[in-house]
């Protein structure tokens, strides 16, 4: 790994000075050194210019809270830092190898297997296609899911979840994988996937940088590497593609000129494939107004802008930074995650999320991912994948459900009251057969119009429906149950209806086959009841 030559002097005397007025401390200036780093350092950096200074210095930043900062160094760096008046509050080793279990993680060749095994799946739900390839020619798939996966849909709203933008943070290839099966596995099995299926045009890019990643886990195993692989002509590889894009690019020490730095911004914005093609892309859909990218680590929900601490530069609205904060603070809310400004971190200029936002007015949002300490940093083992990406599904959910109409977050949107619903029939304490399908109906409304109902038997869905009545048929076992219903209306508000208690009997309806050939118009009744179990290989 390539760390940056020491910075131009007028610019290190200007950090200086910052650092000096701000945390009277010296400027972070690192070594020109050829070593690769071998040591991961956090360092007491209690305010958000002490941050920003470390990482325009060209350290390669892995994690900043608002207490400290976690750098991979060398030994001379460390003592350099020390020196330099930082506090150090931990140094570990680096770690050399990925954990034994790392199977479980997708590379860039099962990732692309995956995408078209759930399009294959899921012809209906589903269109793939490349949004470009990347610099040494890998496509970039994205998956799109919606119900007619096809064709625009006047007035649907979309969605763009995309990760791999660094190369090392391999848990977001896992969790974008993790969306499109969360949706797809349960449509038409529980009612808000089906809704926001319906309602939404919900586009998965699940790796924007195919170079690094596949150079991460071939070239040292792991490499830790964050950049693409452009050759910068100098002995030096990569730009960083969250520093590469067009708004404020270079500005405000966000990221580095220094092609040897793991935050280089390239000769130019947008001078990478991957970043043009990302670019090139959410252009061409309009309908696309809330971007959600996913990083390690962290644990953090972060909103616009990165260039500037400002919280309400003269390029944001009001308006829009209440919409931030709201949709980042109910993410945050239902995976644990902390809600800031992505200046809070440190300084970053030439991000996505400020191009979408600045140039777009997109809501474009940033997950940085479990962990939150460096260990196990970018290198969870691969048992962490379930639960980690399971503990996203809620928050990413409410993100496509607010994608319609992100002003929803604030109260302030077009659409705000929820359906109504009660189930009509069966009512409450009738007696209905068992083991055989039992029609339900509910009675429903709503100010816009529902658009689906999920039933449930006992709090588990067991149906959902979408036709004009919204009615279903649900098949019950012996005994006393508890069924309910659930509607979604288009801005996926939801309201469950009250509990209706059913006790389910034996069936009786269904006449006993007979061998003679003369039709019986009387079903032969039987004289004891059928046990639940004889019926039971005949159910799906
Ligand atoms: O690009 C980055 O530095 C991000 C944070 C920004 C999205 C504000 N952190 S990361 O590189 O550690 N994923
Ligand atoms: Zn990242």
């Amino acid at each position: 790994m390539n760390l940056p030559k020491p910075r131009p002097r007028h610019s290190a005397l200007l950090l200086g000075l910052t650092l000096f007025l701000v945390g009277g401390l010296l400027p972070p200036t690192p070594l020109a050194a050829d070593t690769p780093p071998r040591l991961l350092v956090t360092l007491r950096a209690p305010n958000v210019a002490a941050r920003t200074a470390l990482a325009a210095s060209g350290y390669d930043v892995w994690s900043a809270s608002l207490e400290s900062m976690t750098l991979a160094v060398t030994p001379t760096d460390l003592r350099r830092l020390q020196s330099q008046g930082y506090q150090v509050e931990q140094v570990e080793s680096l770690p050399r190898a990925f954990p034994p279990n790392y199977a479980g993680y997708h590379d860039y060749a099962e990732t692309v297997a995956e995408l078209k095994g759930l399009n294959a799946q899921y012809c209906d739900l589903t269109h793939l296609q490349s949004i470009g390839k990347s610099l040494e020619g890998r496509d970039l798939w994205a998956l799109r899911i919606t119900d007619h996966p096809d064709q625009d849909e006047p007035g649907e709203k979309a969605i763009l979840i995309y990760a791999g933008t660094h190369a090392r943070e391999h848990l977001t290839v896992e969790q974008a994988l993790y969306v499109a099966h969360d949706l797809l596995d349960n449509y038409g099995h529980e009612g808000e996937a089906t809704n926001l299926v319906n309602q939404r045009d919900i586009w998965i890019l699940p790796n924007l940088n195919p170079d690094g990643s596949e150079y991460d886990i071939t070239a040292g195993f792991p490499a830790y590497w964050r950049k693409n692989r452009r050759n910068n002509g100098n002995g030096t590889w990569g730009v960083d593609l969250n520093r590469n894009f067009g708004y404020k690019w270079g500005d405000n020490n966000g990221s580095s000129g220094l092609p040897g730095s793991d935050t280089y911004r390239g000769p130019q914005p947008f001078s990478e494939p991957e970043n043009q093609a990302l670019r090139d892309f959410v252009m061409a859909h309009p309908a696309i107004d809330v971007t959600i990218s996913l990083h390690t680590y962290g644990e953090l929900v972060l909103y616009p802008y990165g260039y500037t601490y400002d919280d309400l530069p003269p390029d944001m609205k009001a308006a829009d930074l209440a919409i931030f904060q709201a949709l980042a603070g109910a993410m945050a809310a239902r995976n644990g995650y902390t809600a800031q400004q992505a200046s809070a971190l440190y300084i970053t200029s030439g991000g996505h999320d400020d191009w979408f936002y600045g140039m777009l007015g997109i809501y474009a949002m940033t997950m940085e991912m479990y962990s939150k300490s460096p260990n196990p940093g970018f290198y969870p083992p691969d048992t962490a994948i379930a639960p980690q990406t399971k503990r996203n599904r809620t928050a990413l959910r409410y993100a496509i459900s607010m994608a319609d109409d992100p002003a929803k977050s604030t109260g302030q949107g077009q659409d705000m009251t929820p359906p109504a619903v009660a189930i009509l029939s069966p009512g409450d304490g009738a007696d209905v057969p068992a083991a055989t399908p039992l029609a339900v109906t509910v009675a429903v409304s709503d100010t816009v119009g529902v658009t689906t109902v999920e039933y449930l038997v006992d709090d588990q869905p067991v149906a959902v429906s979408t036709t004009p009545d919204f009615a279903a048929e649900i098949t019950l076992t012996t005994g006393q149950h508890v069924l309910r219903a659930r509607a979604f209306d288009s801005a996926n508000w939801q309201t469950l209806s009250d509990p209706v208690t059913v006790q389910a009997g034996v069936q009786t309806a269904t006449p006993t086959p007979t061998a003679s050939p003369t039709p019986s118009l009387t079903p032969t009744p039987t004289a004891t009841p059928i046990p639940q179990r004889l019926y039971l290989p005949l159910l799906r």
